[in-house]
């Protein structure tokens, strides 16, 4: 007898010691098929497995859009719906960014004043105002001229100290990399790369280029520090140690007057002759000034949803979500620069994405470019839209639109502004918000309907993404859709 005769084990599963022929060959066949349903069990679970790996896969979102039509904003309301410990953790991190945008729209009123004011004090009558096409006839003979005072003098040289905090402010973000100002930028620089950050002197707007957007952009200040105490360098470590606090207070010291050179009639009636509307601007925090001059401001998340970074290359932001349907799924997101000049950088990101949220900004149907002067931006957002419906890489990934800047039209049509007047084909229809969001509605869904490869949905929402509370609403209709679709493709593969 060997060891094997008295293992439990095997003596439980020996075949019984009388068998006959016949209970053998049914004991045989039993145990076969018991052998096949156990097989087909572990493959089973094996299947569900994978599945459930595919699913848990991250859900790929592009943000796409031309520059300033709201792709960051949505981002922003994405971590804020759904990742809300992170967007608390950095809300802090864009009080800067907000003073920027604050002084800069203090300073480009401040750039008019003196352009005017010095225009206003030439002895000629004739004066037609200065160059720029923006301010033609701010004091055509057909008008009475603008009265100057004093007061505006003693405003500009107590404000002069704004000059200095937006020229900080702007070198502790690296503002190397700028905004396209004209047509003679064609050929896009790779996303990062040296060239697209020195090859743009001009300083119009600041920038972030790097590859996870405005977490670096925080970063890079702190790195700032670090070399320059690394250097031995006190002159540029003083000037960058100069915190946030100290920004604030010189902004508080400045409140009163920021607000008096916003809320003259004088200025006012500059502005509006020249045709600036500052409050139509990106970063426009005027109207804020009693909350947010203060030494110790804190941002809102309205405010932080509303500052301006401007975006480079594409930026990948990875959120765990923290709340909604797909709680504790992975989505990346990726946010683009969106002028002409960096589309080409948007291409290779579209290879395995779900879904991709193109942002149209319908209030912009009588505005032009930045990048280029000759284009109707409205015109440029059917180009593009088109270009991407258009696009076989994209054939079967879900295109959702929003309409955005809903306000903006909105306030818009309101005083006045006829569409017919930029956009002919309009005709005689009625120059309000409905007839004109569903003209427009329905001119983006005859080019999905023409270009697309494939036939697909046409996904729309009329959006104001600045509106923190009605943006939600939205993201939750979006995650349902790309959630359905995401799901549906991991059961087919
Ligand atoms: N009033 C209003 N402003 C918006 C809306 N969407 C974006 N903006 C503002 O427009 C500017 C550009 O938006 P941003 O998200 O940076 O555009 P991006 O260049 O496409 O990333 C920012 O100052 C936003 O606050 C909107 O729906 N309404
Ligand atoms: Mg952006």
């Amino acid at each position: 007898m060997n060891a094997a005769d008295f293992d439990p084990l095997t003596l439980a599963i020996a075949p019984p010691p009388n068998e006959t022929p016949t209970e053998r060959a049914d004991r045989e066949l039993a145990e076969a098929e018991a052998l096949r349903i156990s097989n087909e069990i572990d493959e089973q679970l094996r299947k569900e497995r994978e599945n459930e790996k595919k699913k848990k896969r991250p859900v790929k979102l592009l943000l796409l859009g031309q520059s300033e039509s709201g792709k960051t904003a949505t981002l922003k309301n994405f971590q804020l719906t759904y990742a809300k410990r992170e967007w608390i953790a950095e809300r802090n991190n864009w009080r800067a960014v907000i003073f920027l945008n604050l002084v800069r729209n203090v300073n480009n009123i401040l750039d008019i004043l003196n352009r005017e004011m010095a225009a206003a004090s030439l002895p000629s009558p004739d004066y037609i105002g200065s160059s720029d096409e923006s301010s033609e006839d701010i004091n055509s003979s057909s008008r009475p001229r603008l009265k100057f005072k004093e007061k505006h003098r003693l405003l500009k040289l107590r404000l002069g100290p704004l000059r200095r905090i937006q020229t900080d402010l702007e070198r502790r973000f690296g503002a190397t990399a700028l905004e396209p100002q004209s047509t003679s930028i064609t050929t896009a620089a790779p996303f990062g790369s040296e060239e697209s950050q020195s090859s743009r002197q001009s300083s119009k707007e600041f920038s972030i280029n790097s590859s996870n957007g405005w977490k670096s952009a925080f970063e890079k200040i702190r790195a700032m520090r670090a070399a320059a105490r690394a250097d031995g360098d006190a002159h540029a470590l003083r000037r960058l140690q100069e915190t946030d606090d100290e920004i604030a207070e010189v902004i508080a010291g400045c409140r009163d007057d920021v607000k008096a050179i916003w809320e003259d009639p004088t200025v006012r009636e500059m502005l509006s002759r020249g045709k600036t509307r500052v409050e139509d601007s990106a970063g426009f925090f005027l109207n804020d000034v009693d909350r947010i001059a203060v030494s110790n401001y804190e941002p809102t998340d309205d405010d932080v949803i509303r500052a301006r970074l401007r975006t480079l290359g594409v930026q990948e932001y990875r959120f765990i979500f923290e709340h909604g349907r797909t709680a504790g799924q992975e989505w990346r997101l990726y946010d683009v620069g969106g002028t002409r000049s960096s589309r080409a950088a948007w291409w290779p990101y579209f290879d395995d994405v779900n879904a991709i949220i193109f942002l149209a900004p319908i209030s912009c149907f009588d505005e032009k470019l930045a990048e280029d002067r000759r284009v109707n931006r409205l015109e440029d957002s059917f180009l593009l839209w088109r270009s991407v419906c258009d696009c076989k890489l994209l054939s079967r990934t879900q295109l959702i639109l929003f309409l955005n800047k809903c306000d903006l039209l909105q306030a818009k049509l309101q005083r006045g502004v006829r569409i017919r007047d930029s956009v002919p084909s309009f005709g005689d229809r009625r120059n309000d918000i409905s007839t004109a969001t569903r003209y427009f509605q329905q001119h983006f869904k005859e080019i999905l309907k023409q270009y697309s490869p494939v036939q697909r949905s046409f996904f729309v929402h009329l959006t104001s993404v600045i509106d923190t509370r009605s943006t939600a609403v939205t993201l939750g209709a979006v995650e349902e859709s790309i959630l359905r679709d995401h799901l549906r493709r991991a059961d087919l593969m």
